[in-house]
């Protein structure tokens, strides 16, 4: 296995969102040098994929990244030397949505969701996107609000009618998530009600797994291991928790969770351009544009691990039921300083060596800060 042309031909999305400012309900803190606009993000989404060379994509949301003329946003793109990736869908941030969007109980609304996620769709045509990304935040607070089945029944017609619109080579991806803002009953809380919509759909809907949504303690490689299996696992919204959605930057809280997660991927043979590496980031309180870098060096650093575990000694000692020389080869991979290796291929790459470094002294952070002036900064939400 040629491990340095797997990582060379890599391809992790960066989130158009992690570019503008972003915090909690507490408090937003704005940055100096902020995107005011989608041309703005995609600039600095760019300037990751000039120093890691990993990350050619930057996803967009809509409507945060609402423009008259989407087509010239992905030429500015292609200019920028990256292109448009998944198109993510919002249905959760108008009055209307107050109990719910696709499975709300008034046709009226369910009617206004879903010609929002049809609207992702025709951006999809005209931006070449070949991914939507499907996140509900419906769901209900007390026992008895509303009918639990009926909501599945409202979401099941809603995704056959964004399913039947989408072209030949598109897809979407049906994100899954615990809690929040429901806190008594989400619509789509788990991968498990995830996969059955998307298998009785078809081929062209799959399942993403967002990394902080999942309760304390849940073993996501298994369910990594098992959409892979059943060829569903359509993606990644990578990101670190320590408690809830916390969406720090990906590595940060459990690199060793994300190298076993990227272990079963290989394994599973998930690493093809069909399984979407996407990050799904906020940077509250660290700048944005080398907490992109940093995410994406540590993708990189957990899929070169996952690529050095000896597989036939894996395997060997696994069929020999020798639990301690099983869980010592892949101990052996996690605990191997893969940064010369990353540092050698980022050299063949034509890249510098160390992309945090690179960055800093390229004085992009500096030009923007003194350039973009004026002006509402963009954020999470806005
Ligand atoms: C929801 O928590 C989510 O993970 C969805 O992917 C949204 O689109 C994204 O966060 C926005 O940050
Ligand atoms: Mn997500």
């Amino acid at each position: 296995m040629d491990i340095k042309a797997l990582l060379r031909a890599q391809h992790i999305e960066t989130p158009s969102w992690a570019y503008g400012n972003s915090g909690t309900r507490f408090k937003v803190f704005a940055q100096q040098g902020v995107p005011r606009d989608p041309y703005e993000k995609i600039a600095d989404a760019a300037q990751v994929h000039l120093f890691t060379g990993v990350a050619p994509t930057v996803a967009l949301h809509i409507p945060w990244d609402r423009v008259d003329d989407y087509a010239d946003l992905a030429r500015h793109a292609r200019e920028a030397g990256v292109g448009i990736g998944a198109i993510n869908s919002n249905v959760f941030q108008d009055d209307d949505y107050m109990l719910g969007s696709v499975t709300h109980p008034d046709a009226r609304v369910r009617r206004k969701a879903i010609g929002h996620l049809l609207e992702c769709v025709d951006i999809m045509d005209e931006t070449g996107s070949d991914t939507l990304k499907l996140w509900f935040s419906d769901g209900i607070n007390y026992p008895g609000q509303d009918d639990i089945r009926a909501r599945q029944d409202r979401l099941a017609e809603a995704l056959d009618e964004v399913y039947a619109r989408l072209g030949p080579s598109q897809r979407f991806l049906l994100e899954y998530k615990l809690f929040e803002p429901a806190f008594y009953a989400t619509d789509v809380p788990d991968w498990g009600t995830a996969y059955a919509h998307c298998l009785r759909l078809g081929p062209k809907a799959q399942v993403v797994v967002d990394t902080g949504h999942h309760a304390p303690g849940t073993n996501i490689e298994f369910i990594v291991a098992f959409l892979l299996r059943e060829g569903k696992l359509g993606g990644f919204d990578f990101n670190s928790r320590f408690y809830a959605d916390d969406d720090l930057m990906v590595g940060a809280a459990d690199p060793f969770q994300l190298f076993r997660i990227m272990y079963e991927v290989v394994r599973g043979g998930g690493y093809s351009a069909d399984v979407a590496f996407m990050l799904d980031q906020c940077h509250n309180i660290e700048p944005k544009i080398p907490g992109q870098i940093r995410s994406v060096m540590n993708v990189q650093e957990a899929t070169a691990k996952a690529l050095l575990v000896d597989r036939a000694a894996l395997a060997a000692a696994q069929s020999a039921g020798d639990v301690l020389g099983a869980n010592a080869v892949l101990m052996d991979a996690y605990n191997t300083d893969v940064r010369p290796l990353l540092a050698e291929l980022r050299e063949e790459m034509s890249l510098h060596p160390d992309p945090m470094g690179a960055y800093a002294a390229s004085g992009y952070g500096a030009k923007i800060v003194a350039e973009r002036v004026g002006g509402a900064q963009a954020g999470w939400g806005a």
